[in-house]
C-alpha cells in the first residue's frame, strides 16, 4: 500500500525503480487553449522551498540504524548561536496529532507565524492536514482536516497569499491522479471550493507552485505524453482558475519527474530530474516566461547521478540543490544559474554526512539562501540546515535540527525575521510516520 501511495516521482532510484512510473495509461490529447494572461513577479517574492522529498521508502532509509538511540536530549539545543537577539529556539515538538501516517510536511512564513501541510491517513485514507503556529514556532489550536474525500489526497504544497494560504496536492477522487488547488484562511479553512486543476485520464502528480503577480505559476508531473512522467507548467488566477495552457518543459522521452519551481524577476526557473541522458537521475533546469512558455535550452546542472531537486530564487539568481547517488545516500549539492541561463560555476556539495545524505529543501533568505536535509551520519537520521551566501558559498558549520533515536526525514524549511522554522518526519514507516516541528534561531 504504502509504494502505491507514495509519489513514484520522488522515490526514483534509478531506472530499474524509474520503470515503475511508466505504468499504462491511454494517451491522452492535451487541453484546449485558453487565453494566455502575462504574470508578473510579485516583488521580492522569494525562492519557494522545494518538493519536500518524501522518504521513508528508499534503501538509504534507516541506515546504520540498527535501533541505536542518541544519546542527546530530546530537544536540546545543538547551540546554533544567534540567541542574542531576544530569539531563542524552541524544542523540537511533534506537531501532527497522531495515530495514524503524517509525512511530506511543507511550512511556508506568513509574516506573524508559520503554516505548515502534511498528508494524513488518520481517517483512513490519506488527506491533507494543515496546523499553524506563532512566529516562537508554538502551535496554535489542533490539527485541521483540509481535505474530504475517499481518495488518496497527498503532497501538498502552500504558498501564502498576503492574507490567506495557496494549497496545491495531488488525489485521485477521480479515478486517476489530478492535481487540485483550494485557498485557505489563516486558520485553515477552506474559503472556496476545491479546484481541479489537471484533467487527463493519466498520472498527475507532484505539484510545485510558486506565487507570482497575484497568481500562481504551477508545474506538476503528467503522463498524458506516451505514458511517460514529463514536466508541465501553468499559470493559474487566484481563484485556482487556468489562465493559460498546460506548458510541457521537459522535452526528454525518457522520465523527466519531480519538477520544483521559483519565480525569478522576468520569469520562472524549473528544476527536475531526468532518465534521458541513460546515466541514473541527472538534474535539469529550463526556464520558462511569465506564462510558463519554456524560454531557452534545458540545462543539465548534474555531473554524477542526482534527484529530487529543490529551487529557490534570491533576486534574479536561481539555487538549485540536490542530492547525489539517489537511492542510496549521497551528498547535498547546489548550483547557482543566473536569469540568462548561465551556470555559476561547478556543483558544490554543502553536507558531510558520509554519503547518507538525500532530498534537500532550499530557499531564499535576506543574503542568499538556506538548505535543510537528513542525513545519517550519526546512525539514526537527523536534519541538518546550512546557510550559504549570495554566491551560494555555504557560512559556517551545518546546523544539526533535530536530536532523537528515530529516522528524521522529509525537511523542509522557511526563514523569519529570527531564524527558520523546520519541519520533517520522524518515524516514517509504511504505518507510522508524525510531523516534527522546530524554530530555530539564525
Ligand atoms: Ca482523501
Ligand atoms: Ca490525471
Ligand atoms: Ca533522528
Amino acid at each position: 500500500m504504502a509504494a502505491l501511495h507514495r509519489p513514484l516521482g520522488r522515490f526514483l532510484t534509478g531506472i530499474g525503480v524509474a520503470t515503475l512510473g511508466l505504468v499504462a495509461f491511454t494517451h491522452c490529447t492535451s487541453k484546449s487553449s485558453n487565453t494566455i494572461t502575462v504574470l508578473e513577479p510579485d516583488a521580492g517574492a522569494g525562492g519557494m522551498n522545494g518538493a519536500s522529498g518524501g522518504e521513508g521508502d528508499g534503501a538509504s532509509e534507516n541506515a546504520g540504524a540498527a535501533g541505536e538511540g542518541s544519546p542527546g536530549t530530546a530537544g536540546s539545543g545543538n547551540g546554533n548561536g544567534g540567541e542574542g537577539n531576544g530569539c531563542e529556539s524552541t524544542a523540537a515538538f511533534q506537531l501532527s496529532e497522531g495515530p495514524g501516517r503524517a509525512t511530506e510536511p511543507y511550512v511556508v512564513w506568513t509574516g506573524d507565524g508559520y503554516g505548515v501541510a502534511w498528508q494524513d491517513d488518520r481517517d483512513g485514507n490519506t488527506e491533507i492536514y494543515f496546523a499553524r503556529l506563532d512566529a516562537e514556532g508554538n502551535k496554535i489550536g489542533d490539527d485541521v482536516r483540509v481535505t474530504n474525500d475517499p481518495g488518496e489526497s497527498v503532497t501538498p504544497v502552500l504558498a501564502w497569499a498576503s492574507s490567506e494560504f495557496n494549497l496545491v496536492w495531488s488525489d485521485d477522487r477521480d479515478g486517476n491522479t489530478e492535481i487540485y488547488f483550494v485557498r485557505l484562511g489563516p486558520a485553515g479553512s477552506e474559503l472556496a471550493d476545491e479546484v481541479r486543476v489537471t484533467d487527463d485520464v493519466a498520472r498527475s502528480e507532484f505539484p510545485a507552485m510558486v506565487r507570482s503577480g497575484g497568481g500562481i505559476g504551477l508545474v506538476w508531473n503528467d503522463t498524458r505524453d506516451d505514458d511517460i512522467f514529463q514536466v508541465y507548467a501553468a499559470f493559474l488566477g487566484g481563484q485556482g482558475q487556468k489562465l493559460t495552457t498546460d506548458h510541457r518543459v521537459s522535452t526528454g522521452d525518457v522520465l523527466s519527474a519531480s519538477p520544483v519551481v521559483a519565480m525569478g524577476e522576468s520569469g520562472a526557473g524549473v528544476a527536475w530530474h531526468d532518465l534521458r541522458d541513460g546515466e541514473g537521475l541527472q538534474i535539469y533546469f529550463a526556464r520558462t516566461d511569465t506564462t510558463g512558455v519554456l524560454v531557452g535550452e534545458e540545462l543539465r546542472l548534474s555531473d554524477e547521478p542526482g534527484g529530487t531537486p529543490s529551487i529557490a530564487v534570491n533576486g534574479s539568481t536561481f539555487a538549485i540543490a540536490w542530492a547525489s547517488s539517489p537511492g542510496s545516500g549521497g551528498e547535498v549539492y547546489s548550483v547557482l544559474v543566473d536569469e540568462s541561463g548561465a551556470v555559476n560555476g561547478q556543483p558544490v556539495p554543502l553536507s558531510s554526512s558520509d554519503s547518507t545524505a538525500g532530498f534537500p529543501a532550499i530557499i531564499a533568505r535576506d543574503d542568499g539562501y538556506a538548505v535543510v536535509w537528513p542525513d545519517g551520519r550519526d546512525g539514526d537520521r537527523e536534519v541538518y540546515l546550512a546557510e550559504l551566501d549570495a554566491d551560494g558559498i555555504k557560512l559556517d558549520d551545518e546546523i544539526q535540527i533535530s536530536d532523537d533515536a528515530t529516522s528524521s526525514t522529509d525537511a523542509v524549511v522557511a526563514e523569519s525575521p529570527l531564524g527558520y522554522g523546520v519541519a520533517w518526519v520522524d518515524d516514517a514507516t509504511d504505518t507510522t510516520g508524525e510531523i516534527m516541528f522546530r524554530a530555530v534561531c539564525r
